[in-house]
């Protein structure tokens, strides 16, 4: 039986959504966010890293999303998931497999890293910390988060998901990242965002990921 060893709050609710999608049977076992928000050190004892997701099964202990979703589609999901292996769409599926966490994640996470720096600041510094991330962010996060954004609008475009006419492990992937951003910034009318979003959001999968995964702030 599969284990996920889930987080509230946090990308590993899409490795929910897709064993709700493949119907593959699975247990959860929670973990809560620490009031700093990490996660807490029981996970440690699960993989060394102690993020989330990580996945167990049997004898494998796999973490990182893009290899565990991999791993539950080649193992249980009979082709589900996927285009058809060596395509364009297979190709553009790797892509988004790695470009969610390679890329996309990267920014969003500095973003709220450095949103939180100046009330963490000790007092007397904090203007300065303020205005040294406020240029932090106009120089470097806000463009360069514009130019994801644009990218993902862009590569919806044509059906509504990131890898072919039908949702993949690459939507799967990206869903994190697009509901991170619609959160944190906004997607400033770039309507294939949101309505990607509103898409896999209205899925049953995703409804019986989330009644199972707990809360959620991004559905
Ligand atoms: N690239 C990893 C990132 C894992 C990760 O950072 N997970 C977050 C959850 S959103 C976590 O465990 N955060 C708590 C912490 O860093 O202590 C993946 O996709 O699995």
């Amino acid at each position: 039986m599969i284990v996920i060893h889930h987080l509230n709050n946090s990308r590993s609710q899409r490795v929910l959504w897709l064993l709700e999608e493949l119907g593959v049977p699975y247990e959860i076992r929670r973990y809560e966010r620490l009031p700093s928000l990490a996660a807490p050190p029981e996970l440690k004892a699960v993989h060394p890293l102690g993020k989330s997701p990580v996945l167990t099964d049997g004898d494998l202990t796999l973490a990182e999303t893009g290899a565990i979703v991999a791993y539950i589609a080649e193992t249980y999901g009979g082709g589900r998931f996927q285009p058809t292996p060596d395509t364009a769409d297979w190709w553009r599926m790797q892509h988004f497999l790695h470009h969610a966490e390679g890329s996309a994640m990267p920014p969003l996470f500095m973003k709220l890293v450095f949103a939180r720096i100046p009330s963490q600041a000790p007092f007397p510094i904090r203007p300065v910390a303020k205005a040294l991330m406020r240029g932090v962010d106009a120089k470097l996060l806000k463009p360069r988060l514009a130019e994801l954004l644009d990218y993902w609008d862009e590569a919806l475009a044509k059906t509504g998901w990131f890898a072919g006419l039908e949702p993949t492990l690459a939507d799967v992937m990206m869903s994190f990242p697009l509901e991170a951003a619609g959160s944190r910034i906004g997607f400033d009318g770039r309507r294939n965002l949101s309505a990607f979003v509103e898409r896999i959001h209205a899925r049953p999968a995703y409804r019986a990921a989330l009644e199972k995964g707990g809360p959620y702030a991004y559905a």
